[in-house]
């Protein structure tokens, strides 16, 4: 077995997240994979094998590589200015309907160049990386014509290539009504069926298909003809769901057997066992709930009742969640929704990959998943979650390789 070895991690306390037992543990890694995890006491076999580089992890907690399982990352300008007139009074609608919001964003996106675009992406996705991300999803959506949102998906594979985190992206095409189709959703919907998605899917474009399913955005139907079209197409689906109100978005989202729903602070009973039947993962957004201020928290004790698995994501938007800390969005989801710490880190990292449908290549420290973890400076693994503003992030390693490492880590040879 040792000839496989290229690196040994070693003196890791190492726990998948929602593992307390805090034993010394060794992870041999091989081909970017999880090669074996092991008991550091029966290390010295391997250890004079010559062909392995070693690292000492000098007591450092590891958690499986953290998993961004909902962004809206790659976005022209930037909606500061939003803040201050939701400070005043304006709610997230008001400003919407008022050709804010979306669609101010959209303007901006479309004008920006595809260089622009990916410098300040690449920017936010690196605050994401040095707090332990080491897969994200990116959605299109601020372009809303094909040309547009065809160079979003490609600013998005772009930074796959040239930053170390793997990509998924997703097609976002109803997300808003782009002003040039006020009064006509159902033409433009037709538009995001018979062109833009077919015509972004050929080009390789596109890992999964997203709708945003509300009052202020697309219809049950009109969300329908975009699932239909994906499954035309054999991509998987998910959607921004039960968010403000509930118009049955969850119901739509399970018949098409979901990946995840999103959002979901006005889901039903019934919606929650929809999403059990379907395997439909409930993608917990506390920085949204935060940033609008609102009311009505996700109803996380059907969600366990019924064993639905939360994931947590940050919903990174110039909007409602200008947010590249998933840090503290585990914190908020903690103190807003009442998630225990342990249903946290497992919403981050195991239950994400799920979000995702990769659960064989993310999301747990087990043999044959991708070497992607992170160690920790913690006493303990409570300690991620209670900070606010602090990370205590040590080194991020990602397809067995160190991608991020925070000053006064001690990397030693063999
Ligand atoms: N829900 C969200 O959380 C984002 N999009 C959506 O459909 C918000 C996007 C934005 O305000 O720019
Ligand atoms: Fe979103």
């Amino acid at each position: 077995m040792t000839q496989y070895l290229t690196a040994l991690w070693r003196n890791l306390n190492c726990s998948a997240a929602g593992d307390r037992a805090a034993s010394s543990m060794a992870i041999g890694i091989s081909d970017e994979r999880i090669a074996w995890i092991a008991p550091q006491a029966d290390l010295p076999a391997f250890e004079r094998a010559p062909e392995f580089a070693e690292y000492d992890g000098a007591g450092a907690w590891v958690t499986p590589g953290l998993v961004e399982c909902h962004t809206h990352l790659v976005f022209g300008g930037n909606r500061a200015d939003e803040f201050g007139r939701r400070l005043a009074g304006a709610s997230y609608e008001e400003i919407a309907r008022a050709g804010g919001g979306i669609v101010s964003t959209v303007n901006a996106t479309r004008a920006a160049s595809e260089d622009a675009l990916f410098a300040a992406a690449a920017g936010r996705l690196r605050c994401l990386i040095a707090e332990g991300v080491t897969a994200v999803e990116i959605k299109s959506g601020y372009g809303l014509d094909t040309q547009t949102e065809a160079k979003m998906l490609r600013v998005a594979r772009r930074l796959g290539r040239e930053l170390p985190v793997s990509v998924y992206t997703t097609f976002l095409g109803a997300h808003a009504l782009p002003a040039e189709y006020r009064g006509r959703p159902d033409e433009y919907i037709e538009l995001v069926c018979t062109d833009m998605l077919p015509t972004l899917a050929e080009q390789g474009l596109v890992d999964a298909v997203d709708a945003f399913c509300e009052n202020i955005a697309f219809s049950v139907a009109q969300c329908e003809r975009v699932f239909e079209t994906a499954a035309r197409l054999g991509l998987p689906v998910k959607l921004h769901a039960e968010q403000l109100s509930n118009i049955g978005a969850t119901q739509l989202a399970t018949r098409y057997g979901a990946l995840s729903t999103d959002h979901l602070e006005h889901a039903l009973e019934a919606d929650v066992a929809a999403m059990r039947r379907a395997g439909t993962v409930a993608v917990l957004l506390p920085a949204a709930y935060y940033c609008l201020r609102e009311t009505q928290p996700p109803p996380i004790d059907l969600f366990r009742r019924h064993g639905v698995p939360m994931a947590i994501s940050t919903d990174c938007n110039p909007g409602t969640a200008p947010a590249v800390s998933p840090l503290l969005t585990m914190n908020m989801a903690c103190t807003l929704f009442g998630l225990s710490i342990d249903e946290a880190l497992l919403a981050y990292t195991r239950h994400a990959a799920q979000a995702l449908g990769k659960s064989d290549l993310h999301g747990t420290l087990e043999a044959g998943r991708y070497a992607d973890f992170v160690l920790w400076d913690v006493d303990s693994l409570a300690e991620l979650v209670c900070w606010l503003g602090a990370s205590p992030c040590r080194a991020v390693i990602r397809h067995g390789r160190i991608v991020h490492e925070a000053p006064g880590m001690r990397e030693t040879g063999s």
